[in-house]
């Protein structure tokens, strides 16, 4: 948990133009100028270029990291790690100990960064990789409606900022000119009835080089043609993703994920448990699940699997 002081007294430098005094900083906090010193010795080892003389305290640069000061309002939910195996276990640990709806577990890279099937998620610094928790008060039957709506606050996050036409391929990718940008993998805890948590694990190639390690594979920085902020894009993202939670149950969601797929109206074979089937992706249904009319004129009701755009 982010120490409450050290995010004010950072808020305090980046407000202010020039120097803060240690004496004013005291002031306004209501604490010692001691205890000002060793937070901002603390913040220095975090990076944060702060430089003091007679005139006070000075934030000359912030590191380059998704550090919980970088996210307003948000801080106290926000877990940062530099490197771990997999943003997925650690929410896990979180969300069975109790952690709040909201709660957000970033790294600046994973080991062992995974996919669907346990498949690798290639994840080296530069990219953003997290996992949220939710906890809808929806059955289970919603849970694939959740990969919908979260690929689609991905994708309007990405049209928003970088005016790039982000398209959404059934049932968890996020494209650009058909190459993948983000995948995004949930793994949920439910009774028949009820859900307990949604971890939500997003990995977005925004600045590393991704083109050459995994086919049809594209960054936001090779599409852009430059470095973007990462924490522009993350507080952007986990503010859509805050807000479009509202439509989760309602029809307004398929809509928007109707309106940015690039699954429908395509010709799609889809390898799904036990099968393959291959037809035209019609619409998705009610649930989520992805609409295909097959050649003998069948239309099935797809929950998962992975799907192959054919023509
Ligand atoms: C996904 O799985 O696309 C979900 C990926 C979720 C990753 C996030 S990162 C934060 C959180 N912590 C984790 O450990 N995971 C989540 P799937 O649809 O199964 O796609 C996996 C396939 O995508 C792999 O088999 C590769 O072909 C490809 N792939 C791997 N790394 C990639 C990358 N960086 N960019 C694009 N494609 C990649």
């Amino acid at each position: 948990m982010v120490n409450q002081l050290r995010t004010d007294i950072l808020k305090a430098l980046k407000e202010s133009a020039g120097h803060v005094s240690g004496e004013a900083l005291s002031r306004h906090l209501g604490t010692s100028r001691v205890a000002i010193w060793k937070h901002i010795r603390r913040l220095r080892q975090d990076g944060y270029a702060i430089e003091s003389s007679s005139l006070g305290y000075r934030l000359n640069s912030s590191p380059n990291l998704l550090l919980p000061y970088e996210f307003p309002g948000m801080e106290q939910k926000i877990h940062h790690s530099s490197e771990v195996s997999s943003t997925m276990d650690i929410a896990r640990e979180l969300a069975r100990n109790g952690a709040a709806a909201g709660t957000v577990v970033i790294a600046e890279s994973q080991s062992r960064g995974r996919g669907r099937l346990e498949r690798k998620w290639y994840s080296p610094q530069g990219g953003i990789y997290l996992s949220i928790i939710l906890r809808p008060q929806v059955t289970p039957a919603y849970a694939p409606r959740i990969n919908l709506m979260v690929a689609v606050a991905i994708a309007r996050t990405i049209r928003e900022l970088f005016g790039l036409k982000a398209e959404l391929k059934w049932p968890n990718d996020v494209l650009i000119e058909g190459k993948k940008v983000c995948g995004i993998l949930a793994e949920m805890d439910a009774e028949m009835d009820m859900v307990n948590y949604v971890s939500v694990g997003i990995g977005l190639n925004a600045n590393a080089v991704v083109s050459g390690h995994e086919e049809n594979a594209v960054s936001l920085r090779e599409k852009v043609g430059r470095e973007i902020s990462r924490k522009e894009f993350c507080n952007s993202a986990l503010r859509a993703i805050e807000e479009i939670q509202i439509m989760l149950t309602g029809a307004d969601l398929l809509d928007e994920w109707r309106d940015l797929s690039s699954t429908l109206n395509r010709e799609v074979r889809i390898t799904a448990p036990g099968e393959v089937i291959e037809g035209q992706a019609v619409d998705i249904d009610d649930h989520g699940a992805l609409m295909v009319k097959t050649g003998d004129g069948v239309l099935r009701h797809i929950f998962a699997g992975d799907c192959i755009h054919l023509r």
